[in-house]
């Protein structure tokens, strides 16, 4: 039975990437719904998104009432997935840094029994295009801090073109996160490793957007160091009071 799947495509100011984006990604997987989130972007993307979504019934819209950052986007369109029964739910940025045509890898890596399907830069045959190099030492800065502070095996722990079966969504608690920028994704990513939830990677080519402006700022990157360090050490602080317990109980 095919898995019924909603690709969520947040978007701030995105006019010119949104119609390519959604062009390509009907065309590369008929079948998928996708639902744009759209934070009241001044340059009109919400009416635009309107306007696709009246000429084709797969394409839906949600506005929010301001930008809210990344993280509160994706947890409204995963909600509404999941009030709809969506099986799958898909992370996917406006700006075809996510090829369209590479979500048929996530996707089998859910049908072959994957709870979350992450579209890796950092695994073999994974790569990025016209990246320039300080955005490429900030990923696998980020990458490598995430690994070293939480102790995980994810190789691309910050990327976000992502696959989730609906059960996964479901056990992550969604309620209580409050992460807002890339942070979001170690956030999710974190939550199911400590879940005990099969994450698998997949090797995708991640393209440096071609048209409007990023929304990576000096914020993100803060909230997304300060939070790791304190997951990390509360992750130890916790193994230690276990050990500690478990000393005391044989002593
Ligand atoms: N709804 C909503 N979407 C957002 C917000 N911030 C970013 N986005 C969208 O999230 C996706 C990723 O943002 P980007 O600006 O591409 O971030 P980035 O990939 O770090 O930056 P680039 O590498 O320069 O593309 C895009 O589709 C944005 O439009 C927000 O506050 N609200
Ligand atoms: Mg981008």
């Amino acid at each position: 039975m095919e898995l019924k799947t909603l690709t969520v495509i947040p978007t701030y100011n995105e006019l010119e990437a949104l119609p390519v984006v959604i062009e390509r990604l009907r065309a590369a997987q008929p079948e998928v719904h996708v639902l744009v989130v759209d934070d009241n972007s001044p340059d009109g993307t919400g009416e635009l998104a309107d306007r696709l979504s009246h000429e084709d019934e797969k394409i839906h819209v949600l506005h929010r009432k301001g930008k809210g950052g990344l993280g509160a986007a994706y947890i409204a369109g995963f909600t509404w997935g999941m009030e709809r029964d969506y099986d799958v739910l898909v992370e996917m940025d406006a700006d075809c840094s996510h090829q369209p045509e590479q979500l048929g890898r996530l996707l089998e890596a859910v049908e072959r029994g994957a709870d979350l399907a992450i579209g890796s830069r950092y695994v073999p045959g994974g790569k990025t295009v016209n990246w320039p190099w300080h955005r490429q030492f900030l990923s696998r800065g980020a990458n490598f801090y995430a690994q070293t502070m939480l102790g995980t095996d994810v190789r691309d722990i910050t990327a976000g073109y992502r696959a989730f079966r609906r059960g996964t969504l479901e056990r992550l608690d969604l309620e209580t996160i409050d992460s807002v920028g890339y942070c979001f994704q170690i956030d999710l990513g974190w939550r199911a490793e400590l879940a005990g939830l099969t994450i698998t990677e997949v090797p995708i080519t991640f393209v440096e957007r071609e048209v409007g402006d990023s929304k990576m700022d000096s914020g993100v990157i803060l909230e997304s160091m300060t939070k790791v360090a304190r997951w990390g050490l509360g992750a130890r602080a916790k193994t230690l009071c276990n050990k500690l317990r478990a000393v005391r109980a044989t002593a």
